[in-house]
């Protein structure tokens, strides 16, 4: 077996010591970071994502291997990110209300931190209200929406309102993402940019910034 499926296996398993273990392996090895984590990490978490879609397997063994996710990401970090560069915006970054899904949240912080952008990370089940009063707060060009549900993607239409109602909305860029998310979805709330990956929310977050 190769190491990227071993990494994919360990990782359905909810092994994160060993998903650590091989995540450093296949890095000592030369492989490139996206590679190990496309189709080592994220492989092995949509074969649990079909398993949970099928009842094969339930939220606990889900939750492992979100862990074991976590675990290899924080190592690869240092290298799909280029440290040292200079601030280039703020951005107020969250999981939308009654979501708890935050892994490719928080793989959206680290490829903005790894473009220069300052994220403040409102961690998940924001609340419209929560969005909008860390980015008058902060000062921040850019609120940044996640959201893994159906159910929970309207929420983004109520950061938007409330971003009206309290008068920012001209003067922050509203960006959404997340599996069910669509860029004709985006249009239809009033939202600003939709992005479908991690890499490119943060090259988009970066160009904003800098264009205002
Ligand atoms: Co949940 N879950 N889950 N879950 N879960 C999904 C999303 C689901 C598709 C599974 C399935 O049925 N196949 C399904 C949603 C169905 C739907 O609405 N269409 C689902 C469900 C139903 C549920 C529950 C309702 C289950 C239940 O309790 N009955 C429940 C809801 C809880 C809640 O949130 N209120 C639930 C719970 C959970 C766990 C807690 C067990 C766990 C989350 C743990 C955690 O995040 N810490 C979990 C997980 C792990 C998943 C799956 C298996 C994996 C999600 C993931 O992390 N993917 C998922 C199935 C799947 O996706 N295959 C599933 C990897 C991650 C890197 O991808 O987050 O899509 P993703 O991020 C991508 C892009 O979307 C994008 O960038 C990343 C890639 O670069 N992106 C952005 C994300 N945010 C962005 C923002 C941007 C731009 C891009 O700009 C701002």
């Amino acid at each position: 077996m190769s190491i990227l499926n071993e990494i994919s296996a360990f990782l359905q398993k909810g092994r994160a010591k060993n998903v650590k273990e091989l995540v450093q392996k296949a890095i000592d090895e030369g492989i490139e970071a996206k590679t190990i984590l496309d189709e080592g990490l994220l492989s092995g978490m949509n074969i649990i994502g079909e398993k949970f879609k099928n009842n094969e397997v339930y939220v606990p063994e889900v939750l492992i291997a979100a862990r074991a996710m976590n675990a290899g990401t924080e190592l690869l970090k240092p290298l799909l990110v280029s440290e040292g560069v200079e601030a280039v915006g703020k951005v107020i970054l969250g999981t939308v209300r009654g979501d708890l899904h935050d892994i490719g949240k928080n793989l959206v912080r680290m490829m903005m931190e790894g473009k220069g952008l300052e994220v403040i990370d409102l961690g998940i089940d924001v609340p419209p209200e929560a969005f909008i009063s860390a980015a008058k707060e902060q000062g921040a060009q850019i609120i940044a929406c996640s959201a893994l549900l159906t159910t929970t993607m309207t929420e983004m239409k109520h950061v938007v309102e409330h971003a009206e109602k309290e008068g920012i909305r001209n003067n922050v860029t509203i960006m959404v993402g997340g599996a069910p998310v669509t860029g004709s979805f985006c249009e239809s709330i009033g939202a600003d940019i939709y992005t479908p990956d991690a890499a490119s929310a943060a090259s988009e977050a970066a160009a904003a910034c800098k264009a205002s």
